[in-house]
């Protein structure tokens, strides 16, 4: 019986040393230490031995019994440690190839000349103020000087919604907002951007919906001069240290004096080019004193206060700065449009 255990020891360990993969490793274990392996079976004999052959034979039989056990977690380990190796080179990344280039947005020109406005703006003392695109006749029109059946409604055809509802037109009725919100209180230093509305039909040069910025002082002893600083101050950080300002004469409802501003051109400095159409100087806002009507409205007695307002068209301003030619690339979202200004 010995040399039966003896010859099935060698053979198993014979037959495992050859083995090349997990499921012929486990069928060979099955054959020899399984249930109804050889081993058991020679075991089986053992009922036949006398007393002091059945523990010798019984310590060969645990001796080739974990001889075979041992090799086959060997091989087992063995298998394991193949497949992590395997799965590693099949899994292996290269960490120096460059990485997958993530398309970078950028902020749409409007919007970019805006904040730079904004900025400026903030920079001497304002803050920023925003209302409703939908305003009703009072604040849009009546409130700035603009009574019913006035000629000046017509200048600037709007959309109406109801009979008293409308797209606003300008931005001026979140300074009439703002003006009766304070109570009376100065001072008042507030720019307004936003979308404005009028019922034009779109060319290069107009769109019926555009962005404005507008901008008002309320105080005691608000001049003229006042206003003319700001707006060089303005200009010189929008265009650079060396450009100048002229006032001409114009009128607004709801200023009185008016003037329509004037830059040095930016692009030849004021040689004449094609930008300022040879009269080295670019027309870029309107302004003025605020109207006495206008501030009492408002609830500022004129008598005790007096104010300036601005305010300027964002694409106007947009199209100088980088040379566009026509309103309506603001609009379209044209790729090769809109990726130039990703780095600006
Ligand atoms: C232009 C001219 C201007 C104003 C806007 C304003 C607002 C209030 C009172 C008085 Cl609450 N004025 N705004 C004043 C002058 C000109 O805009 O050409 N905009 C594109």
């Amino acid at each position: 019986m010995k040399e039966k255990l003896e010859a099935l020891k060698i053979e198993a360990l014979a037959k495992l040393q050859d083995v090349s993969n997990p499921q012929e490793l486990n069928d060979l274990r099955v054959k020899y230490l399984g249930k109804k392996g050889e081993l058991t079976e020679v075991l089986r004999g053992m009922g036949g031995l006398s007393a002091e052959e059945r523990p010798i034979i019984g310590q060969v039989a645990n001796l080739v019994r974990s001889a075979i056990e041992e090799i086959v977690e060997a091989k087992q380990e063995a298998f394991v440690q193949q497949e992590t190796l395997n799965r590693l080179q099949a899994e292996k990344v290269d960490v120096t190839l460059p990485g997958r280039r993530l398309a970078q947005g950028g902020i749409h020109p409007l919007s970019r000349v805006v904040q730079e406005i904004e900025d400026i703006f903030i920079g001497m003392g304002y803050r920023v103020a925003e209302g409703p695109e939908v305003e009703t006749d009072y604040y849009n029109f009546e409130a700035l000087n603009l009574p019913k059946n006035h000629p000046a409604r017509d200048m600037q055809d709007s959309f109406y919604l109801t009979d008293d509802l409308l797209m606003r037109t300008q931005t001026s009725p979140v300074q009439v907002r703002t003006m009766q919100a304070m109570k009376g209180e100065a001072p008042v230093k507030i720019i307004c951007p936003g979308k404005v509305f009028r019922r034009d039909d779109d060319d290069a040069t107009h769109s019926f919906q555009f962005h404005q910025i507008e901008g008002l002082v309320i105080g005691r002893d608000i001049r003229m001069s006042d206003l003319k600083g700001t707006l060089q101050q303005f200009v010189q950080e929008m265009f650079g240290a060396n450009t100048d300002i002229r006032l001409r004469p114009s009128f607004f409802p709801f200023t009185e004096p008016s003037v329509e501003v004037d830059v040095s051109c930016f692009k030849c400095g004021g040689n004449g080019c094609r930008l300022c159409k040879q009269t080295g100087w670019l027309e870029i806002l309107g302004a003025g004193m605020v109207h006495p009507n206008v501030l009492e409205m408002g609830g500022y007695d004129p008598a005790e206060y007096s104010g300036f307002a601005f305010g300027m068209g964002v694409e106007r301003i947009a199209m100088l700065k980088y040379g566009i030619d026509d309103i309506r690339h603001f609009y379209s979202n044209d790729m090769s449009f809109v990726k130039q200004f990703r780095g600006v």
